[in-house]
C-alpha cells in the first residue's frame, strides 16, 4: 500500500490531530463488528438488545449479551492500529481519540485524551440509584442481571443505547476538538450511527484533512480528501512507518 505523499505533506504539517473510530478497527481484535458481512446485527436486532426497553422487557437476555461480550473483549488484545493510534498520537501537539467502540482497546493501548461517545462496557450502574459497579464485580458466568446492592435496582451496562443521550458533554467536547483538528482520521466506521457521524464532518466544515481507512467504501468516502481502503491494523502502521522517514 503506497501512502499518499499529499497525506504525508498534510501530517508534517499538523499540530492537531483527530482519530474518529468505529468497530473496524477492533475486528482485528476479534471483536465482531455491527454491520457489515459478519455483522453481530445480521444475526441480532439492535432495537432487540441495544436500547432501553428490550433492557427492561428482558434484562436477562440484554445482561448476558453483554456478558458475551465482555468475555470477548476480556480475551482480546489492542491490535497494531490502536498501539499506532497510540504512537502517533505523541508526534503532535493536540491528539484526540474520539470512539464510538465501549471495548476500551484504545486506553489498552495506551491512547491518552480519549472521548468514549457511546460509553464503556467495562462500566455498569443502577438504572435506580445510579450506584457504580465494575464489570469485574461480576463473573460473566453470572446469566442473571445483577441487582443493586444499595436500593436492589436492576444494574445495566454504561454504555449508549439507541435513543439515548450520549454522556454529558463529551459529544459537545468531541465536536470542539474535530473544529480544532488540522488532519482528521476515520478509521473503521461505517458511518451511519448519529450524533457520532457528525464528528468528522465538523472537521470537515473547519478545513481538516479527512482521511478515512476502511475496507470497503462507506456513506462518508465521497466526503474525505483520502481514502485507503485496507485493514486498519495494516494501514495505520504504514502510515507511521512513511511518516517517521519523512520527518527525518
Ligand atoms: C441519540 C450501543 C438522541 C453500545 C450503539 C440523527 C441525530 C441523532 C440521532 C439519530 C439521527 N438519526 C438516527 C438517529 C437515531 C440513532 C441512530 O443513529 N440510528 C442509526 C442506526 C440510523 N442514534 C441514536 O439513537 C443515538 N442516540 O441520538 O439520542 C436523542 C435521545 C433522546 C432524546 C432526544 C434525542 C445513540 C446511538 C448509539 C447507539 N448505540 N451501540 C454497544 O452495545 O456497543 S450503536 C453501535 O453502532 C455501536 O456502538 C457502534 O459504535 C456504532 C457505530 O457502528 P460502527 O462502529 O461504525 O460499526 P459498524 O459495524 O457499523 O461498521 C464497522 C466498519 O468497519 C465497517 O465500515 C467495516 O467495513 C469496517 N471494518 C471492518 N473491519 C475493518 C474495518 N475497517 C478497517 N479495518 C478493518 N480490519
Ligand atoms: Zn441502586
Amino acid at each position: 500500500m503506497n501512502i499518499p505523499n499529499k497525506l504525508l505533506a498534510e501530517l508534517k504539517r499538523a499540530k492537531s490531530i483527530l482519530f474518529f473510530t468505529g468497530a473496524g478497527i477492533s475486528a482485528e481484535s476479534g471483536i465482531s463488528t455491527f454491520r457489515g458481512e459478519h455483522g453481530i446485527w445480521n444475526k441480532l436486532k439492535p432495537e432487540e438488545l441495544a436500547n432501553f426497553d428490550a433492557f427492561m422487557k428482558n434484562p436477562d437476555m440484554v445482561w448476558e449479551w453483554y456478558q458475551y461480550r465482555r468475555q470477548i473483549v476480556d480475551d482480546s488484545e489492542p491490535n497494531p492500529g490502536h498501539i499506532t493510534i497510540a504512537e502517533m498520537q505523541n508526534h503532535f501537539e493536540n491528539s484526540t481519540v474520539v470512539t464510538q467502540n465501549v471495548d476500551n482497546l484504545h486506553g489498552r493501548a495506551g491512547s491518552k485524551n480519549i472521548l468514549e461517545l457511546h460509553g464503556n462496557i467495562e462500566r455498569n450502574f443502577c438504572i435506580d440509584c445510579k450506584t457504580y459497579y465494575n464489570s469485574r464485580e461480576f463473573q460473566f458466568a453470572e446469566k442473571h442481571v445483577p441487582k443493586c446492592e444499595k436500593c436492589g435496582g436492576l444494574v445495566r451496562p454504561d454504555v449508549v443505547w439507541f435513543g439515548e443521550m450520549l454522556p454529558a458533554g463529551v459529544f459537545e467536547e468531541a465536536e470542539r476538538k474535530a473544529s480544532e483538528s488540522d488532519i482528521c482520521f476515520i478509521v473503521g466506521t461505517s458511518a451511519v450511527v448519529y450524533p457520532a457521524a457528525y464528528i468528522p464532518i465538523s472537521a470537515k466544515q473547519n478545513g481538516a484533512y479527512l482521511v478515512e481507512i476502511n475496507i470497503e467504501l462507506t456513506n462518508i468516502s465521497d466526503s474525505v480528501d483520502c481514502c485507503l481502503i485496507g485493514k486498519a491494523g495494516e494501514i495505520l502502521p504504514r502510515i507511521m512507518e512513511e511518516y517517521l522517514t519523512a520527518i527525518k
